[in-house]
């Protein structure tokens, strides 16, 4: 399938998805929506993919944000719509894709871009990473998942600062924040999350998919036990879960599906 706003390379087990867009600073309008679903289907799905790296096109942006310009068409119906199915469609799939995503971050991440990376499992930013939810600016407030993503991730309170003030964070004080997980310097963005996938892909993906599952309950600690009870018994009945401990006994690394 080929893309006008999107790249995907895939090697060695590792999908790079690159948003691109760059004369835009890769803003996701509805055409890079639909074509980022079709292209979370299709990794998902691809046996051959163990895990995802999300990334824009270009040293200026990740994704500076929804694409304001269609906005301007917009009406409550319209807006709810758009919004239904951003959230189905990208954010909640990304979320709960049963493989690894990685948000590679150069650039601004601003609004619906922060808002893709927040959906992301692990955040890396390079050190020119800008990153802020400007929607309170436009009159609006963050539509595809960044209210609840972000007080999830760095808590109510600074949340609510973030949303209220639209201040730009530096990647810095981002990692200081919890909102990334780390910060490399702008050459080795993608180098890093390439190589954090390999640690990943190295290590059993049933059970990753599984733990997935489970973290994502962690609001929910009831479900999010049951979950991982769950999801820790079935595994007893893998391949992985035979070869892992083989292995381990044998003295040798264990070889996943
Ligand atoms: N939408 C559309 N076009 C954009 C966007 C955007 N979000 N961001 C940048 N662009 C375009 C600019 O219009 C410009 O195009 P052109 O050359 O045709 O004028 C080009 O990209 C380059 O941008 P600038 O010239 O502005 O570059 P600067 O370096 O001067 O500024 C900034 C960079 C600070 C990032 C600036 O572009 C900016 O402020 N962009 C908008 C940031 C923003 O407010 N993002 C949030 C948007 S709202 C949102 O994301 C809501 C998400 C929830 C949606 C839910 C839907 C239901």
């Amino acid at each position: 399938m080929s893309f006008e706003n999107l790249n995907i390379e895939i090697e060695n087990q590792l999908a790079v998805l690159t948003i691109n867009r760059p004369s835009a600073l890769n803003a996701l309008n509805s055409l890079t929506m639909q074509e980022l679903s079709h292209g979370l289907d299709m990794l998902i799905g691809d046996s051959k993919v163990k895990v995802i790296v999300i990334t824009g096109a270009g040293d200026k942006a990740f994704v500076a944000g929804a694409d304001i310009k269609e906005f301007l068409d917009l009406d409550i119906e319209k807006a709810r719509i758009l919004g239904e199915t951003g959230h189905k469609n990208v954010f909640d799939k990304i979320e709960n894709s049963p493989k690894p995503v990685i948000a590679a971050i150069g650039g601004f991440a601003l609004g619906g871009g922060l808002e893709l990376a927040l959906a992301c499992h692990i955040r890396l930013a390079s050190e020119n990473a800008k990153m802020g939810l400007p929607e309170v600016t436009l009159g609006l407030i963050p539509g595809y998942g960044g209210t609840q993503r972000l007080a999830n991730i760095i808590g109510k309170g600074r949340a609510m600062q973030a949303i209220f003030t639209a201040e730009f964070y530096s990647a810095q004080r981002a990692y200081e924040m919890g909102l990334v997980n780390q910060v490399v310097s702008g050459d080795l963005l993608l180098e890093t999350a390439k190589k954090m996938a390999e640690k990943i892909i190295g290590n059993s993906s049933t059970a990753i998919a599984k733990a997935i599952e489970a973290i994502n309950l962690c609001n929910q600690p009831e479900k999010g036990f049951k979950k991982e009870i769950e999801g820790f018994a079935s595994l007893f009945d893998t391949h992985d879960f035979k070869e892992g401990t083989l292995a381990f006994v044998e003295k040798r690394k264990p070889n996943f599906t």
